[in-house]
């Protein structure tokens, strides 16, 4: 009896560790896997749709240090790993905004804050984007028909820069993957 007791906690933290702080909330959610320019694969995410928007919380293992920039990008596809994720293609972007935080006349809906990726090449984010959602609801639909990924580049985003805030190349890609 105690040894099932003990199962079955060691059973509800690793269900915890798996899904993220976020509480379970009533909409969509979707989860991502990252990989890197080899296929590797360098972190998980999930994305939980709120009535103003997405929370996105992912953990990153194995990039290299340094301030990242991570967008939304318009096609949900990463399996052009060694081509660096061209096939991403731009930033979620339904209103034709232009790119950047700080640039008067952005920003686009794939726009998101940098992170830091730690000396151990870790890094643990959370993440709110007012202007997308898993259902079309509010903003950009990352779920339409040819889906999105989150993108993660080498360099930070400068939050200005056209088209991509200088970030430079795409070192991890994920798949949107709803449900
Ligand atoms: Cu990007
Ligand atoms: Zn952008």
């Amino acid at each position: 009896m105690k040894k099932g007791h003990a199962v079955l906690i060691g059973l509800t933290l690793g269900a915890f560790s798996l899904t993220s702080m976020a509480e379970e909330g009533n909409g969509p959610t979707a989860s991502v896997e990252f990989v890197d320019n080899h296929g590797e694969v360098v972190g998980e995410g999930t994305i939980d749709q709120g009535p103003a928007g997405v929370v996105l919380n992912f953990s990153i293992d194995g990039l290299d240090e340094g301030w990242k920039a991570i967008h939304i990008h318009g096609v949900g596809t990463c399996e052009d790993h060694e081509e660096g994720f061209q096939a991403s293609g731009g930033h979620l972007n339904p209103d034709d905004s232009e790119h950047g935080f700080l640039n008067p006349d952005g920003p686009d809906a794939g726009d998101l804050p940098n992170f830091y990726v730690h000396s151990d090449g870790s890094a643990m984010v959370e993440m709110f984007n007012e202007r997308a959602s898993l259902d079309g609801s509010v903003g950009g639909n990352m779920l339409d028909d040819d889906g999105s990924a989150l993108v993660i580049h080498e360099n930070p985003d400068d939050h200005m820069s056209q088209p991509i805030g200088g970030a430079g190349a795409r070192v991890a890609c994920g798949v949107v993957q709803g449900g």
